[in-house]
């Protein structure tokens, strides 16, 4: 009921992280361009396969953003969807199926709809068949006043592979629409190329494949550049139609797109064994946020997809205090170093908790259990309190009014 919530609203409350003085609204009144890029992580970036660069644009496009280089994801079953729902919501996904699925008749009170308080036009831009993670349903459950699906996408043969549209045109496409969209708007959209099985055409390879015994990992670099190569002329698009000076362009890889399965694979491109910790840190995704106006700056506060919400808004200018969120803004000085996976793992300042032991990050190794002890209980808590929001659709019972706020 909605005493529940208020237990879990103080939990909430005491977690808050008051804004960034210097930082707080400095993207007011601009629009908000959030791409979900497909499967990438963070370990491509400013790396190479067969002495080619696997990022380029990536890697230039990060020194003129907020970078934040020590930044997890946060998913489970759900996938992109998972992402969709930490970004938005700022509370962590189902240990178990989607939340997409499970729980599209809750309330929430996602970014989107905070947004549009604030006079944005929200929507969201994915060239797939809109039912696919039961998105129709869920996207109105967030409240994105428009969902750009595959029937708003001209979508042929020749501009498909893989899964469907690929990146390229569907950038190129999607600015069209956004010409005629009113502004600010607030945009969130989703690639689709760098998926598994990582299929492409021949004219998209820009660099070699990888030579392992996974033909998935080896795939993978040539769609990454492909992907990396569709942001380049997304950023180019954008400039053309006038609408980047007025935009703030944020770009979050959404989930793993090399599972455990290719360990060894992954081990030989590395050029070290894959432990539990290394599999950990792994699940870093790229997360940066580009601001006309604003130098680019390397943040590396652990974090993770949580966090997107708070530290969004609060550059637009939009405070989040009384919001039930389990997130922090990353650029507050309040911030705590911490992020917790779905399947209870968790990194800190100096620690990864992984395979049920403790690793120092500075060395690499297992080292004595008691200094994640604290932490371990930290993860429970947030991940019970999410649950219970979702299982309990506890924001039916939130009024941005009511005394919660106060608290
Ligand atoms: C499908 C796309 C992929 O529309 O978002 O979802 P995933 O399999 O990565 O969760
Ligand atoms: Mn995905």
């Amino acid at each position: 009921d909605g005493s529940e919530l208020t237990e879990i609203g103080n939990f909430s409350d005491a977690n808050y992280a008051a804004p960034n003085d210097e930082l707080f609204g400095a993207a007011k009144g601009k629009n908000l361009i959030m791409v979900s890029v497909e499967s990438t992580q963070a370990f491509v970036m400013n790396n190479k396969v067969n002495g080619q660069e696997i990022t380029p644009f990536l890697n230039d496009f990060a020194k003129e953003s907020l970078n934040f280089t020590n930044f997890y994801h946060q998913t489970g079953q759900g996938k992109t969807s998972d992402a969709e729902f930490l970004t938005e919501n700022s509370l962590y996904p189902l240990s178990r199926g989607a939340v997409f699925f499970t729980h599209s008749g809750n309330e929430f009170n996602s970014m989107a709809e905070k947004l549009e308080e604030n006079g944005y036009y929200s929507n969201a831009m994915h060239a797939n068949n809109k039912s696919f993670w039961n998105r129709d349903i869920m996207y109105d459950a967030i409240g994105y006043e428009r969902f750009y699906d595959v029937n708003d996408y001209e979508v042929n043969e020749d501009n498909s592979v893989n899964w469907g549209m690929k990146d390229v045109p569907f950038f190129e496409q999607s600015v069209g629409l956004m010409k005629e969209m009113p502004q600010p708007f607030y945009s969130k959209m989703i690639t689709l190329t760098n998926h598994h099985p990582f299929y492409y055409d021949e004219e998209d390879k820009m660099i070699d494949e990888f030579n392992s015994n996974s033909g998935t990992l080896n795939r993978y670099f040539v769609t990454v550049r492909y992907t990396d190569e569709a942001l380049k002329t997304f950023v180019e698009d954008l400039k053309e139609a006038g609408l980047y000076e007025d935009s703030v362009i944020v770009l979050y890889g959404d989930h793993y797109g090399i599972s455990e399965n290719h360990n060894e694979a992954m081990a030989q491109y590395l050029g070290k064994e894959v432990t539990p910790y290394v599999s950990a840190e792994l699940q870093k995704v790229p997360f940066m946020i580009h601001i006309p106006g604003v130098d680019g700056q390397e943040i590396s506060t652990v974090g993770g997809q949580v966090d997107v919400r708070p530290t969004l808004l609060h550059l637009l200018g939009i405070d989040t205090k009384g919001d039930v969120q389990f997130g922090q803004d990353l650029l507050s000085e309040d911030h705590e170093n911490f992020a917790a996976f779905r399947d209870g793992r968790f990194v800190t300042e100096d620690y990864v908790y992984a395979g049920d032991a403790c690793w120092d990050k500075a060395t690499g190794e297992q080292t004595d259990a008691t200094y994640c002890t604290p932490y371990i209980e930290k993860a429970a808590a947030e991940l019970n309190y999410s649950d219970r929001v979702i299982y309990g659709d506890l924001l039916r019972f939130y009024d941005p009014d009511s005394a919660i706020k106060e608290q």
